[in-house]
């Protein structure tokens, strides 16, 4: 056991990635699943918002655009879900544990979108900070999230310019699109902010997670970093961002600005914010409206293995699996899995 807890200790500190294979203390274990699970879902949950939007897109160019965003994020979804399941668990367990309130995900999609302005702002503040947080997180010690996450950024470059130049179009439009824009950003800003976390004083994980290089900088320095990316960004749109804190300090070489409603974050975190029964709803009933194509893949997958075979053996070994599976949600991997393997 020393033996193994040396040789992640050497891993980390040579700044190698631990793998599914190796050896890791169970803290580590448990909050890699935490915080691969909770990222898995912000994403899934995360088409939420913007897609309610896709059948009222103003033409058939920002349709193709949001479509492809939204099935962007599933993507995302699935690979995180894929990186979680190298630490042992399965995707179904996670899925039943964010229907039933058991595991979060990110606090940001229990806002709604009112205007079409949502999207951009979306994709240019929330997108904005989820690339603030994930390039560092492609250097994270775990090499199944880190790899996940290298492409889920370049996605996410793409989301976040499509949002800017979605709002730059609005900016040279009417007076109307502009007061939209303006309602929009007033609205996002600060909860995008509090994307980043609780601040450093009052983060849990943070310590920990930096020693083992989950994490390689607090959630105040990404913060940080995300207001000063986007301060120029908001002038050269022409908006106003909604904090009359909000301004240069040449000593420190960063934006200083207000104080974040930390009682609101706590809030929404909880289940109390304004959409977090409605983003559930909407997964639990989407989940369960898709038991039925589960059980079918799974049947499939049975039969497939069968007939590979020619075995009655692996048929019922494929069904078993399947059936266990989708019992708990997620039937056709299972199934496809023990296909693939019988
Ligand atoms: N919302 O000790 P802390 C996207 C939780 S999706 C909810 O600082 P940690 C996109 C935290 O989990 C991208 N919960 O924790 C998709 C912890 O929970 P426990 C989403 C939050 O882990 C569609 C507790 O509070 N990005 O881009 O060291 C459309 C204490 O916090 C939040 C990710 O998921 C929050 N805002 O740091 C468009 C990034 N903040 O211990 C866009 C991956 C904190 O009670 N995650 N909590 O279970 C991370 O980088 C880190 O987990 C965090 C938190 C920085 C978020």
């Amino acid at each position: 056991m020393a033996v193994l807890e040396e040789h992640f200790e050497r891993t980390i500190e040579k700044d190698r990635r631990v793998e599914p294979r190796d050896w890791m203390p169970e803290g580590y274990r448990a909050t890699m699943v935490r915080q691969i699970a909770q990222h898995a879902h912000s994403e899934i949950i995360g088409m939420q918002p913007e897609g309610e939007w896709i059948t009222r897109a103003p033409s058939l160019r920002r349709k193709a655009i949001l479509l492809a965003k939204v099935q962007d994020e599933a993507g995302h979804g699935l690979y995180l879900y894929s990186a979680a399941e190298t630490l042992g668990v399965d995707r179904a367990e996670l899925t039943l544990k964010l229907i039933e309130g058991r595991q979060k995900y990110s606090s940001i999609f229990n806002y709604p979108t009112l205007s079409y302005a949502d999207v951009g702002v979306i994709g240019w503040l929330v997108d904005g900070a989820a690339i603030c947080n994930q390039v560092p997180l492609c250097r994270s010690s775990y090499g199944p999230y880190a790899r996940a996450m290298i492409r889920i950024c370049k996605e996410e470059s793409f989301h976040q310019r499509q949002g800017y130049e979605l709002l730059l179009t609005m900016m040279a439009g009417t007076e109307a699109q502009r007061s939209l824009v303006r309602d929009a950003v007033d609205r996002w800003w600060w909860p995008s902010l509090m994307m980043f976390g609780p601040p450093d004083d009052a983060s849990p994980n943070t310590a920990r997670s930096m020693a083992w290089k989950i994490k390689r900088h607090t959630n105040d320095e990404l913060r940080q970093r995300f207001v000063d990316m986007t301060v120029p960004q908001a002038e050269a749109l022409g908006v106003t961002l909604p904090d009359p804190c909000l301004r240069w300090n040449a000593e420190r070489g960063h934006h200083d600005f207000g104080e974040i409603d930390w009682s609101e974050l706590k809030r929404v975190i909880s289940g109390d914010g304004p959409c977090n029964a409605q983003r559930v709803g909407v997964r639990r009933a989407a989940h369960e409206d898709g038991a039925w194509v589960r059980e079918a893949a799974a049947a499939h997958a049975a039969k497939a293995a069968a007939r590979a075979t020619g075995s009655p053996d692996a048929a019922g070994r494929a069904a078993t699996a399947g059936g266990s599976a989708a019992g708990a949600g997620d039937g056709a991997g299972a199934a496809a899995r023990a296909g693939a393997t019988a």
